[in-house]
């Protein structure tokens, strides 16, 4: 079983019987916007809920679109209708309960918290994402460009962080965006992800 696969059963296991339809036409969603992507030149992030939580998916940077990075992102989990802080942390270390170990936001140029498009922000400053009725994140999105694999702004290793509330976009360090709700690590992705 592919880490995708993994994930995608583990966002349906707790996603339960009655989301079950839609969590599968997200899987469709996923793979469609995969296919044609080399996968092995992107970085990957399987995210799991912290001590507590539901919300569970998968996150893919895809590098260099017009000198931007895509960013794909699947949530299961969620309250109805709810918005999320969403962020590349420091460490990619989700070890502690609540993620605490992934440390602060991912910030190689020294600058202050803000959104996914001020000049003048952490790297690792993505903004936030809304689940729809059923509780459920379906996204893509472009941002300044974050290398994979090297660089200042390399991002394999780092930690991703989903947010119990919305990111101010501008509070000090990280937008008051409440308790951590799911982490995963960025590592490279395998061919077997887009499959
Ligand atoms: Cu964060
Ligand atoms: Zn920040």
């Amino acid at each position: 079983m592919t880490a995708l696969r993994t994930s995608i059963a583990l966002a349906l296991g707790l996603a339960g019987g009655a989301l079950l339809g839609s969590a599968s036409a997200g899987t469709d969603a996923m793979k469609e916007a995969l296919k044609n992507i080399d996968m092995t030149r992107a970085a990957v992030a399987d995210l799991a809920s912290t001590k507590g939580n539901d919300a569970a998916g998968t996150v893919v940077f895809v590098d260099d679109i017009e000198g931007r990075t895509a960013v794909h992102l699947w949530l299961t989990g969620l309250t109805p209708n709810s918005t999320h802080g969403f962020h590349i942390h420091e460490n990619g270390d989700c070890s502690a309960p609540d993620a605490t170990s992934a440390g602060g936001h991912f910030n190689p140029t020294g600058m202050p918290h803000s959104g996914r498009e001020t000049p003048k922000r952490h790297a690792g400053d993505l903004g936030n994402v809304t689940a729809d009725a059923k509780g459920i994140v379906t996204t893509r999105f472009t941002v300044p460009r974050l290398e994979i694999g090297a660089g200042k702004t390399d991002i394999l290793g780092r930690g991703v962080i989903v947010h119990a509330k919305a990111d101010d976009l501008k509070s000090q360090p990280s937008g008051d965006a409440g308790a951590r709700i799911a982490c995963g690590v960025i590592r490279r992705g395998t061919a077997a992800d887009a499959s």
